[in-house]
């Protein structure tokens, strides 16, 4: 890996203006920390992982940030560029509801193939089970990954066929916010 430029080219810098809801000044701002950071121009998982250890120190946050890395890493090219940075960033912090929702259902449907299955959205309760650790106060039918994922299932799997669609998990999370609310710590970010 290279030496990332310094700055965002002009034509780089209308394209992202249009593309996130960062305005000029704030792109700037984050270019010139993204490459403080991360001076190749790309963030490496073992970086990634650094970052969620740093909110989640009682925790463990590695399989969670191993499965938000992913949705970053939208050309799946193994680190992340600035421009997957920005647009994910842009998403969780400043997206609309729809396209926190859309995020969130990439994030669950860790093989990519359109469904949530129950095993999957397991697979990420579990890992943020583990990255929250004692900090969360749960109420006895959330007390393990499977009771909540169970009661989300009864709730949102309206066709019993054990799979999630874009649409009931949609509908499911107008009753239950607190399933997009693992996208809530970039909240503190931006
Ligand atoms: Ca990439």
């Amino acid at each position: 890996m290279g030496k990332a430029q310094s700055k965002l080219s002009v034509e780089q810098l209308q394209e992202l203006q249009q593309s996130t809801y960062f305005d000029r000044r704030e792109l700037q701002q984050w270019y010139k920390d993204f490459v403080r950071d991360c001076p190749s121009g790309q963030l490496t998982r073992p970086q990634f992982q650094k970052i969620y250890k740093q909110f989640f120190p009682f925790g463990d946050p590695t399989a969670f940030a191993e499965y938000v890395f992913n949705v970053f890493d939208n050309d799946s090219s193994g680190s992340i560029d600035f421009k997957e940075f920005i647009c994910a960033l842009s998403i969780t912090a400043r997206g609309s509801v729809e396209e926190k929702l859309l995020w969130s259902f990439q994030l669950y449907d860790i093989n990519n193939d359109g469904m949530i299955s129950y095993d999957e959205m397991l697979a990420i309760v579990e890992a943020i089970y583990k990255m929250v650790g004692s900090m969360m106060k749960l109420p006895e039918d959330e007390s393990t990954p499977q009771k909540r994922v169970d009661k989300i299932f009864a709730a949102m799997d309206k066709d019993r066929n054990g799979q999630l669609t874009l649409d009931e998990f949609k509908k499911g999370s107008q009753d239950d916010p607190t399933i997009v609310s693992a996208l809530n710590i970039y909240d503190g970010l931006v």
